[in-house]
């Protein structure tokens, strides 16, 4: 069976919110995101279709088209296997894997077959809506053995996948009970996608370990020009697979919409300073709130500087941000009570009845509100001890345009390999945190012309490789690769 999209993007969650009135009726709307966005352009072309999980287990809504005429396609998961899939398998085993296992992954086979299930239901609803001969882009961890499913049963599609998250090194991965099952799901794609040169690496070892029989790396690493766009993207190099299908392995770091963060609104953002008491200094973290994010080592750092007097309690001022995430999953409460349990004590030491410390807000902001925080930080802090890429990094460094602020940022982030002039941190070590932060604090008076030139070289690096260059050079790659 197909059907008539001649481009398909497949990803664990369907962009649209569930809204319900008053009265009791639920409409679900498009929730436009950076992916989404990026994407729009080749959907709304190409008559697309997105593929995905709603985001309410038992309920979907019939397929809609967005405004922009984009097929919206939901894929229904019961509240069992949103236990299994997605807070097991996903994000219990394969999440904390591939961050380096900041935290132990689990290990169990019945998340397993129901992952396998899930992927295959994701591959079928594929199957409906591509034409022949579509163009398929599959999204993340959460489908890994999706390309190879799809490779099987409808051989015409051109199939590319992306992995949001870093790739572990081989000798983590090899962990995995079921390792082959996974590299042979991704090695059916024509494309493969990293972050980083490093993913990739990881990667093409990890199949010269494990794949025998699957596949054989053949050659030198290939460089593929993309042409129209003003980077190079490179294959890293390209896979035989068992079928004899060459696969295209390569780096494509995402990037983000400066558009969308263009224009802060200069009073708001005063306003918001007058609210804090106009500090000196405003330190800021916008993160899910994850185990990876190293959230409380920002705030332990912070505290010790408090502490120890090289930051004033009147002149400094931390706003941490952070949005609900994967709240029945154990170790998120855990480090949901420690960051709490911290701020609660950072500011019963150091806050005043008018002017805590810490300001802590334990929710989601719209974008508008959140681009005048960006606006508004002197110093961004981004402390992950594992990310992909981190678009936060990037966001802040796309509001400063006029040279303003600075980045504490973690070695361990993705968007340390281009935004290399932040100051940066090893997270695992607060003394490395705390010389970051007051190397940021102090560099406004002793080298201020040089704080400038840094935040303006990054802020170069993220204008000219916004999310466009990325999706327009993946997808230039996988019509090659898929030639
Ligand atoms: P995330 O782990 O979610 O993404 P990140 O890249 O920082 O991390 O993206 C988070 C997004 O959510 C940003 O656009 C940010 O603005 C938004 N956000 C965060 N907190 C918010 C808040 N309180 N209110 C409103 N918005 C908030 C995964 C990988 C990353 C990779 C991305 C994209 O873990 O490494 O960069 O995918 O590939």
């Amino acid at each position: 069976m197909s059907g008539d999209n001649d481009f398909v993007v497949v990803a664990n969650r369907l962009p649209v919110d569930l809204s319900t009135a008053a009265d009791g009726t639920q409409t679900w709307s498009p929730s436009p995101g950076g992916l989404v966005a990026a994407l729009s352009p080749v959907l709304e072309k190409h008559s697309g279709c997105w593929v995905g999980w709603p985001g309410v287990a038992d309920a979907a809504p019939e397929p809609f088209h967005t405004e922009g005429g984009v097929l919206l396609h939901p894929v229904p998961l019961t509240a069992a296997d949103y236990e299994a899939f997605y807070e097991g398998f996903s994000n219990a085993t394969l999440w904390p894997l591939f961050h380096d296992l900041i935290v132990t992954p689990h290990y169990e086979r019945a998340w397993w077959e129901v992952y396998r299930d899930v992927n295959e239901r994701f591959a079928a609803e594929v199957d409906k809506v591509a034409a022949p001969g579509a163009t398929v882009w599959v999204q993340d961890y959460q489908l890994l053995l999706v390309p190879g499913i799809l490779r099987q049963t409808r051989p015409d599609l051109t199939i590319g996948f992306f992995l949001h998250i870093p790739f572990p090194g081989a000798d983590l991965f090899r962990q995995l009970p079921w390792r082959e099952e996974i590299v042979r799901g991704l090695l059916g794609a024509d494309l493969i996608g990293f972050h980083l040169e490093s993913y990739v690496a990881n990667f093409l070892e990890l199949v010269s370990q494990v794949a025998g029989p699957l596949g054989s790396r053949i050659g030198q690493p290939d460089t593929l020009i993309v042409e129209g766009t003003p980077a190079t993207r490179r294959v890293g190099a390209r896979i035989t697979a068992s079928d004899g299908r060459s696969v295209g392995v390569g780096a494509f770091p995402i990037s983000i919409d400066p558009a969308t963060l263009g224009a802060a609104d200069d009073a708001a953002v005063e306003k918001l300073r007058a609210e804090l008491g106009h500090p000196a200094t405003v330190l800021l973290g916008v993160d899910r709130l994850d185990y990876t994010k190293g959230i409380l080592q920002r705030l332990l750092a912070f505290e010790e500087l408090l502490a120890s007097g090289s930051l004033a309690p009147e002149d400094a001022v931390l706003v941490q941000i952070a949005t609900p995430s994967r709240e029945r999953l154990e170790h998120y409460r855990r480090t949901r009570s420690a960051v709490e349990e911290a701020v609660g004590r950072i500011n019963g030491t150091f806050g005043t009845i008018s002017r805590p410390v810490v300001h802590y807000f334990h929710r989601s902001l719209p974008k508008q509100q959140l681009q005048h925080y960006y606006r508004l930080a002197d110093v961004m802090v981004v402390t992950p001890f594992k990310d992909g890429m981190n678009l936060v990094a990037k966001e802040y460094v796309a509001c400063h345009g006029d040279g303003s602020g600075a980045l504490v940022l973690s070695e361990f982030a993705g968007a340390g390999v281009e935004l290399h002039q932040a100051h940066l941190c090893n997270p695992f070590d607060i003394d490395s945190i705390k010389r970051a932060l007051l190397g940021a604090v102090r560099g406004f008076q002793w080298e201020p012309e040089a704080m400038a030139e840094r935040m303006t070289a990054m802020y170069e690096q993220v204008t000219a490789h916004d999310v466009d260059l990325w999706a327009g050079s993946f997808l230039d790659c996988m019509r090659e690769a898929g030639r």
